[in-house]
């Protein structure tokens, strides 16, 4: 059985919407928990006994803690191949790791040094510079994903949705919170609409409650 420890809105959305895709293709079902990181429930001592990192997602296999999403994703990808999160040809499947990877180890840290920016400096000079750095290159990251859109077909590898999909929106609704004005993004935010409407991110949109866009002009 599997357990998956979300937060809404937060980088738990991949792993999220692979199982409702996991669900949809094999009837594999999991259980959803919410974990409120606004109330510090990822600080427990029991949450910490499953993850130490005070984060989610967790991944509970029969009991066991998987944590990181790229070992959550290869995981879920060789327990239920059918359901295509990665490519099956090995090549492919690579490309689709590097590119999981460089938007977990890259994209994904870029905007915690914005939302999160006293876990990395102190004082107002220094949090306000290095909120204005971070959101410039986090604009920068996302113009280089909609590169990768322009050549999906449909999908970034293939006719398959693969985790770096769902990624992508992740931090669609990233760049909103940040401020990045999706005006000079505009084939992001058509593919990003047409994921949304999909049953599996559905699905995952309306337990989270959270909605697709997050700009405010400010
Ligand atoms: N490298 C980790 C990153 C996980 C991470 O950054 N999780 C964030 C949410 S997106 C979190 O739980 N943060 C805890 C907090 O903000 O207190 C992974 O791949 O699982």
């Amino acid at each position: 059985m599997l357990k998956l420890y979300f937060a809404p809105g937060a980088c738990s959305f991949v792993p999220h919407v692979a199982l409702e895709i996991i669900k949809a293709e094999t009837g594999a079902g999991f259980e959803p928990s919410l974990v409120k990181l606004h109330k510090g429930e990822q600080s427990t001592p029991e949450y910490l006994a499953l993850n130490p990192n005070a984060q989610v997602p967790v991944l509970l296999v029969d009991g066991k803690p998987l944590t990181q999403i790229v070992a959550i994703c290869d995981y879920l990808d060789r327990s239920a191949p059918q359901a295509g999160l990665l490519p099956a040809d090995p090549w492919a499947r690579a490309q689709a790791m590097s590119m999981l990877a460089w938007m977990n180890n890259t994209v994904h840290p870029t905007f915690t040094h914005i939302f999160r920016p006293e876990q990395f400096t102190s004082g107002d000079e220094g949090i306000a510079e290095q909120k204005r750095f971070n959101t410039a290159r986090f604009a920068q990251l996302l113009e280089r994903i909609q590169g990768h859109i322009a050549g999906a077909h449909p999908w970034l590898f293939g006719d398959r949705i693969t985790f770096p999909d769902i990624y992508a929106v992740v931090f669609w609704r990233w760049g909103g919170i940040a401020g990045v004005d999706p005006a000079a993004l505009p084939a992001y935010q058509a593919y990003v609409e047409q994921l949304a409407a999909l049953p599996a991110f559905a699905a995952a949109i309306e337990r989270e409650r959270i909605p697709l866009h997050m700009y405010r002009k400010a």
